[in-house]
């Protein structure tokens, strides 16, 4: 082999050796990348959160990590369950992460009460800030559950709320906070981090009073 050849040989193994793999492609934020209108969550986790990654070429990016921040949304209230959730959450940083599936794909079923005004919440892949959210739940009372009677005030809060624009309580991403809305309300009543709140169940009346002190 002649010293040129070697040397080229050489520097094409070099190449391939530090080559990056699939995993590190850089995302190409939204819209190339598809994340949500808005960042409306439950503490049931029946609200979820999907982000799609994908290249500059639109090719979907395998094992990407997706990162949620919370850090500047202190008035979420993220329910813990060790192994009780298909994400990772680091309450000391308040991220939650997850990595994408082959189609570039993640599926949080978030389970998060609360709310916070735009800026507050930020979506990230391989570090690349996607979007930044206002946080909106129908716990607005940010306690883990969504109770309108005795032990909560969630649909006083967000009765305060009607008419206007205000995002923390806008959970179909139209800009205003109107009827519909309110049937999100409806729909996500009575459901906490432990599941539904049943006021007929002891059981069930005994955790959400252990939960509220
Ligand atoms: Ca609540
Ligand atoms: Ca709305």
């Amino acid at each position: 082999m002649v010293p040129r050849t070697r040397a080229l040989l050489a520097a094409v193994l070099l190449t391939s050796a530090f080559a990056a793999p699939a995993t590190a492609a850089v995302p190409a934020p939204p819209p190339i990348s598809t994340v949500p209108s808005c960042f409306a969550t439950c503490p049931m986790g029946d609200m979820h959160i999907v982000v799609i990654v994908r290249d500059l070429a639109s090719n979907p990016i395998f094992d990407a990590l997706v990162v949620l921040d919370f850090s500047g949304c202190p008035d979420a209230y993220v329910c813990t369950v060790p192994g009780g959730d298909p994400y990772i959450y680091d309450p000391a940083a308040r991220t939650i992460r997850m990595t994408t599936d082959a189609s570039g794909r993640v599926d949080f079923p978030l389970r998060v009460g609360g709310g916070c005004g735009p800026g507050g919440v930020k979506i990230y892949a391989n570090g690349v800030l996607f979007q930044s959210y206002a946080l909106a739940s129908p716990d607005q009372t940010g306690n883990g559950m969504v109770v309108c009677f005795a032990i909560d005030t969630d649909c006083d809060v967000f009765a305060s709320k009607l008419g206007t624009a205000d995002p923390t309580a806008d959970f179909d991403c139209d800009g205003d906070v109107d009827l519909d809305d309110q049937l999100t309300m409806h729909l996500h009543g009575s459901h906490s981090c432990h599941g539904i709140v049943d006021p007929a169940k002891r059981s069930d009346w005994g955790r959400v009073k252990a939960f509220y002190r």
